[in-house]
């Protein structure tokens, strides 16, 4: 599939860029679908650290799903579906390896902010050459926590991150500041709308508390040309479960 060079140059300058409608309702509907049907029937027998909760207590607040391609059939094969992966290759100007689909829910009325941060401090890649194509499947806009992006920041450099005390966003962006607030842009989104958004680009979201959910689906691909410190980012991540066990928090 042919893509317009004028999508990349806005990816390249602003670090994100929205395809409006690149997916039909009707497809959204159908992810939707088999995200109600992944919590129904694979959650049940999957580890215990596939599924974040707002409240551990209630089952319904679930608010990020992980590791979904290596649990459910149906979830592997999206990252190849709908020219993702052309999509995903031609923005990063490389072949690109898919990773960790993961839901990213914000359940009405509870769902908690999405602190600033910069996901390519989590990849550990060098260079840090990565996106998220983040699949909107709700209407999403200020009051239920849209997706906010300091336009140009992935072209700043890795900003320092402290522990945040929101779970699954172990980190954000320390010194984040008025001026990052004034090149921040809101963006909203309808259910099959995708935004591309760079590994390097600081993006936030408020919490929720409207009555309506707000989910969205994000695959995170890697370009071939970024490489990663495999036992670095695992000491790093079995260190962070460890402290959310003793938290309580999962
Ligand atoms: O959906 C959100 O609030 C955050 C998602 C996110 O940080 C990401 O896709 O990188």
């Amino acid at each position: 599939m042919a893509f317009n060079s004028r999508l990349k140059e806005d990816f390249d300058r602003d670090g994100f860029v929205l395809l409006k409608g690149y997916l039909s309702s009707a497809e959204a509907a159908e992810i939707n679908s088999n995200i109600d049907r992944f919590i129904e029937e694979v959650l049940p027998g999957a580890p215990d650290t596939t599924a974040f909760y707002e409240d551990i207590e209630d089952p319904s607040s679930i608010k990020r799903l992980q590791n979904m391609a290596e649990l459910d059939p149906y979830f592997d094969g999206l990252f190849g579906s709908y020219n993702f992966t052309e999509l995903a290759g031609f923005l990063l100007a490389d072949d690109v390896l898919p990773k960790n689909p993961q839901w990213f829910n914000k359940p009405a009325r509870v769902g908690e902010v999405t602190p600033p941060h910069q996901d390519g401090f989590y990849f550990m890649l060098e260079p840090n050459e990565a996106l998220t194509l983040w699949i909107a499947l709700d209407d999403i806009d200020e009051e239920n926590g849209c997706m906010r992006y300091v336009r140009g920041s992935h072209r700043r450099g890795m900003r320092p991150h402290r522990l945040s005390n929101v779970l699954g966003f172990s980190q954000g962006v320390s010194d984040f500041s008025d001026e990052d607030l004034a090149q921040e842009v809101a963006m909203r989104a309808s259910p099959g709308d995708v935004f591309a958004h760079h590994s390097m680009v600081i993006h936030r979201a408020d919490a929720n508390r409207s009555d309506r959910r707000r989910a969205a689906l994000g695959l995170v691909y890697f370009a071939a040309r970024a490489k990663k410190d495999e036992e670095k980012a695992e000491q790093y991540r079995k260190e962070l479960f460890a402290r959310w066990e003793k938290e309580g928090k999962i």
